[in-house]
């Protein structure tokens, strides 16, 4: 049975993680393993977390962090225990259901031809929260299917996609201790690296749904900060070739 692992970074999800697990766990895929990594989140996600992986034993596991240590090095975190794991495809993706699960079969199948499939708001067919206004749109569209883009020349139309698929080796010649980044601009350099080592990307569209529960840890102070960064991403990364792909490890490197 193929190892696919989802890795879900968690700080105050504790109304949506149960029905998250549910439905993870109720889609046609027998191999899919959770991983839930949570950050001493003040609302009790961990608890939750632990009691609904002591519900499904040998398919759940979580990992506690002593506090809010931001979400790329919570994906990070994830992504080294999944591999650690044998996971052979590896999905990230947030807590509060803007990433349906229903999505992830066809991801999984996809990536058995891709090195990473992205679920994409900014492909044909993909799509935002109706009620978000034409600004607030724009605002994103540019940020995300322009101004990132530019700076790095990136293939990909969703820059800040948080809903992927990874194929194990992917991760493996991405090399995870090379991602420097802590927040969200995390995503964006996973996207830079894994496109200047060559690796082939798959954008299907998505519905993108905003949280009904809980409050998004995103402001304006971040999206700036994100922005800023870009540049300093697109400097740090310049040289990557394929050629600077990490070799493909012995058990131990993987750990
Ligand atoms: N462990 C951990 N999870 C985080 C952190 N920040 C955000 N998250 C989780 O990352 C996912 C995305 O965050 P969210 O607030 O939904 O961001 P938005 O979708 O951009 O509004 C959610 O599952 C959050 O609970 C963090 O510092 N640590
Ligand atoms: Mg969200």
């Amino acid at each position: 049975m193929t190892n696919i692992t989802v890795v879900i970074p968690t700080y105050n999800e504790a109304e949506n993680l149960p029905t998250m697990a549910e439905a993870l766990f109720a889609l046609s895929l027998p191999g899919l393993h959770l991983i839930i990594v949570d950050d001493a989140s003040p609302d009790g996600t961990g608890q939750i977390a632990d009691r609904l992986a002591a519900e499904h034993p040998g398919r759940m596991e979580v990992i506690h962090r002593e506090g809010k240590r931001g979400l790329g090095s919570a994906y990070i975190t994830g992504f080294k225990r999944a591999l650690a794991d044998g996971a052979e495809y590896i999905v990230q993706m947030d807590a509060d259901f803007s990433h349906s699960p229903h999505y992830i079969p066809e991801m999984v199948a996809q990536c058995a031809d891709y090195d990473v499939v992205v679920g994409s708001r900014y492909v044909k067919g993909g799509k935002l929260d109706e009620r978000w206004s034409w600004w607030r749109y724009a605002l994103s569209w540019w940020g995300n299917a322009i101004y990132t883009r530019l700076i790095l020349r990136l293939h990909s139309k969703d820059s800040t996609a948080g809903f992927k698929c990874w194929r194990r080796n992917t991760l493996l010649g991405i090399g995870l201790d090379r991602i420097h980044s802590n927040g969200y601009i995390f995503q964006v350099e996973m996207a830079y690296i894994s496109e200047r080592l060559g690796y082939r990307t798959l954008e299907i569209p998505i519905y993108f749904e905003d949280r009904r529960i809980g409050q998004s840890k995103m402001d304006n102070r971040i999206k700036i900060e994100a922005a800023l960064r870009t540049w300093q991403i697109a400097w740090r990364h310049r040289r990557l070739t394929p050629r600077d792909r990490a070799t493909l490890p012995t058990q131990q490197s993987e750990a």
